[in-house]
C-alpha cells in the first residue's frame, strides 16, 4: 500500500469485539476501512458486514485473502483460536492487532515471538491491552515515574463484572480477564512479575456452580512492590475496574467516578458502566488509531507480542497456583530480544 491509502483491514471474528472494532473502524477512525469480516456464524458476519459499507464476508481468514486486498487484521476470535491467524497473517506479511490473550499457553505465545523475528524486520504484532491507552493508567505511569510521591509499594486492583458468558471456566478467570492486570502491572510499575498466589474466599452463590470466584490473585514484583487483584466476575451490578496505588508520600486512584452524581430527593447518585465496552471505549478508540496509522507505515504502536508473551508466562503460573494454592514463582525462558526493544526500555536502563 502507498502510505496516502487508507489501511485495509480485516476483522476476524465478529462477536462483541470484533463487531465493536467494525462499528469503530467505519465511525470514528480515520484512514482506514473494514474490507472484510471473516466470521464462521453467517447472520453473525452479515450483522457485522453491515455496518461497514463495501465488506465481503468470509467464513475464513484464507476465504478472505483470496477474495480481496488486505493490509492488516484485527483479531476477535476467542483466545484459543488466535495462534493459527496470527501465523498465515506473519506468512503474508500483514500487521496485526490481536485482542488478548495473544495465545493461551506460554509455549504457543514463544513460538509466536520467534516467528516473528523470522518473517519481519519490526514487530508487526500489537496486542489488545487497551488498558494502556486510557487516561488513568496513563496518569498512574506517570506519577510512578516523576517519582513525585516517593516509591510505588502496593496495588490493590478491582476487577468486577456483572456476569459470565456461558462455559466461562476458572482458568479464564485468569486468562481472559486478569490478563489485564497482568499486563497492567509491569506497565505502572516498570517490572516483571516474579511471583503470584491465589485465595479464594467464600464462593459467591450467584456465581455458576463450578466457578469458584471472587478470588484474590496476588502478584510480587521485582523490587518487592505487591499487586493484589480482586477478580469477581459475577458482581450482578455492572463493571467496575478501579486500582488504587499506594507509594510512600500517598495515594492514587482510578476508575471510581465514571459518571456526574445526581443529588436528589435526600440521595446522591452516580451510575455504574454496564460493561468494558464503555469503560474503555475511549481507550479502544486511541488504540485502534494508534494502530492504524503505524500499520500505514508497516508497524504497530503499542503492547507487542513480546508482551503477550510474557504475560502468557504468567498467566500460565497463575493458574497453576489457583490449584495448588501455593506461592508460585515465575521464570522467564528467555530475555527480551533487541527486537522489541522500546523507548520505555531506554528509560528503564538510564533510570
Ligand atoms: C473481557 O474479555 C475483557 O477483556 C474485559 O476487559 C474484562 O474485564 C472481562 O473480564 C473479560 O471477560
Amino acid at each position: 500500500m502507498s502510505t496516502t491509502d487508507n489501511l485495509r483491514v480485516a476483522v476476524v471474528g465478529a462477536g462483541m469485539m470484533g463487531a465493536d472494532h467494525v462499528r469503530r473502524i467505519t465511525a470514528k477512525i480515520s484512514n482506514a476501512d473494514v474490507v472484510a469480516v471473516v466470521e464462521p456464524d453467517e447472520a453473525r458476519a452479515q450483522a457485522a458486514a453491515a455496518l461497514a459499507p463495501g465488506a465481503v464476508t468470509a467464513a475464513s481468514f484464507e476465504e478472505a485473502l483470496d477474495r480481496t486486498e488486505i493490509d492488516g487484521v484485527i483479531i476477535a476470535t476467542p483466545g484459543f483460536l488466535h495462534e493459527p491467524i496470527l501465523v498465515t497473517a506473519l506468512e503474508r506479511g500483514l500487521t496485526v492487532l490481536c485482542e488478548k490473550p495473544l495465545t493461551t499457553s506460554a509455549e504457543d505465545s514463544l513460538r509466536i515471538v520467534e516467528l516473528e523475528q523470522q518473517h519481519a524486520d519490526r514487530p508487526k504484532i500489537q496486542v489488545g491491552f487497551m488498558r494502556r491507552f486510557d487516561a488513568g493508567y496513563k496518569e498512574l505511569k506517570a506519577l510512578r515515574e516523576s517519582g513525585a510521591n516517593g516509591a510505588l509499594l502496593a496495588l490493590h486492583h478491582a476487577h468486577r463484572n456483572p456476569t459470565t458468558p456461558p462455559n466461562f471456566n476458572e482458568s479464564m478467570l485468569i486468562h481472559d480477564s486478569v490478563i489485564h492486570e497482568i499486563d497492567i502491572i509491569p506497565f505502572l510499575t516498570g517490572e516483571a512479575i516474579t511471583q503470584v498466589e491465589v485465595k479464594k474466599p467464600r464462593k459467591n452463590s450467584l456465581a455458576p456452580a463450578d466457578l469458584p470466584e471472587p478470588q484474590f490473585v496476588l502478584f510480587t514484583t521485582t523490587s518487592g512492590t505487591m499487586a493484589i487483584v480482586e477478580i469477581n466476575v459475577n458482581a450482578q451490578f455492572g463493571y467496575q475496574v478501579t486500582t488504587d496505588a499506594v507509594f510512600e508520600s500517598g495515594v492514587a486512584y482510578i476508575g471510581r467516578e465514571t459518571s456526574q452524581t445526581i443529588v436528589s430527593a435526600g440521595r446522591s447518585s452516580q451510575g455504574v458502566t454496564p460493561s468494558f465496552k464503555e469503560r474503555f471505549g475511549a481507550a479502544y478508540d486511541e488504540e485502534v488509531q494508534r494502530w492504524v496509522d503505524a500499520a500505514r507505515l508497516g508497524g504497530i504502536d503499542g503492547p507487542s507480542a513480546w508482551d503477550g508473551y510474557t504475560a502468557s508466562v504468567v498467566a500460565e503460573v497463575a493458574v497453576r497456583a489457583q490449584q495448588s494454592g501455593a506461592l508460585e514463582t515465575i521464570e522467564y525462558a528467555v530475555a527480551k530480544p533487541a527486537f522489541y526493544a522500546t523507548a520505555d526500555d531506554t528509560a528503564l536502563t538510564e533510570a
